[in-house]
């Protein structure tokens, strides 16, 4: 976390303090992500604070075209070691599909054709990785909250699982995931999304670090709670000591 959001949310609390919101800092929800001591203390209070803040589901800043990087730094998995990905690569991805499943009415399997036919939206956006590097970047895709619709998501789902080709999983809730500029882009300034960027699709959660932005995607999930998954702090990033909730 930032200097500057550790004191928006020290503000923050002590502005909360008479409401009792800040009771609900107990938990992130109930089946939500749950970590003890005090970092979970301090990652649910962080939460808390910022759901507040942005309440009205705000857009995240968006840049013109002359704003692009010229580099954009791609880290981690670039090239996903997967046969059956290196197979579905060489024929262009014709064969890809992406499974929504879970708490849907309507479980789907969607093409990049059928993703690419659903209403668009690109945004230019600048990406801050917890490594210490930030670049602009304009992406082009469906918001996830289109396909969810389309997919008919249950009023009992709270929470949505994202796995990718190359073994990372994460989860979010609805706020984030029906948040406007959630969106499953498959192009990147203008062109296909490239290899190393997460083709064929990839996630953009505007919202928070670039590490919830997961590549590569592989299935999506509709649930009512993630505290079963994994051990049960929400993703494979807070596995390794991340925060699930990375809000910037
Ligand atoms: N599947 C997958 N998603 C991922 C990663 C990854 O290695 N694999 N790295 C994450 C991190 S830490 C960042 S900063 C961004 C990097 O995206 P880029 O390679 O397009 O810059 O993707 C995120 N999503
Ligand atoms: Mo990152």
């Amino acid at each position: 976390m930032s200097g500057i959001s550790r004191r928006k949310l020290i503000l923050g609390a002590s502005a909360l303090g008479g409401t009792g919101l800040l009771a609900s800092c107990e938990r992130i929800g109930e089946g939500g992500p749950s970590r003890g001591g005090l970092y979970g203390i301090s990652e649910r209070l962080s939460f808390t604070v910022q759901r507040f803040l942005l309440r009205h589901q705000p857009l995240v800043r968006e840049f013109s075209p002359d704003a692009i990087s010229a580099v954009f730094p791609t880290i981690n998995t670039t090239d996903p070691d997967d046969v059956a990905y290196r197979r579905s690569k060489e024929i262009g991805f014709s064969d890809w599909r992406l499974p929504v499943r879970g708490l849907v009415a309507n479980p789907a399997a969607f093409s990049l054709a059928d993703l690419k036919a659903m209403p668009a939206r690109t945004q230019i956006t600048l990406h801050s990785c917890e490594q210490g590097w930030s670049a602009i970047g304009g992406w082009t895709g469906v918001p996830l909250a289109h396909v969810l619709a389309v997919a008919g998501l249950k009023p009992e789902a709270r929470f949505i699982v994202i796995r990718t080709v190359d073994g990372w999983w994460d989860t979010y809730d609805l706020f984030d995931a029906l948040h406007p500029q959630t969106i499953l882009a498959y192009g990147m300034n203008g062109g296909a999304l490239p290899i190393a960027h997460g083709a064929p699709v990839r996630l953009r959660v505007e919202q928070q670090l670039g590490y919830k932005s997961l590549k590569y995607l592989a299935s999506i999930e509709a649930v009512d709670r993630v505290d079963g998954l994994g051990q049960g702090r929400g993703s494979m990033v807070s596995e390794l000591s991340f925060s699930w909730y990375a809000g910037i």
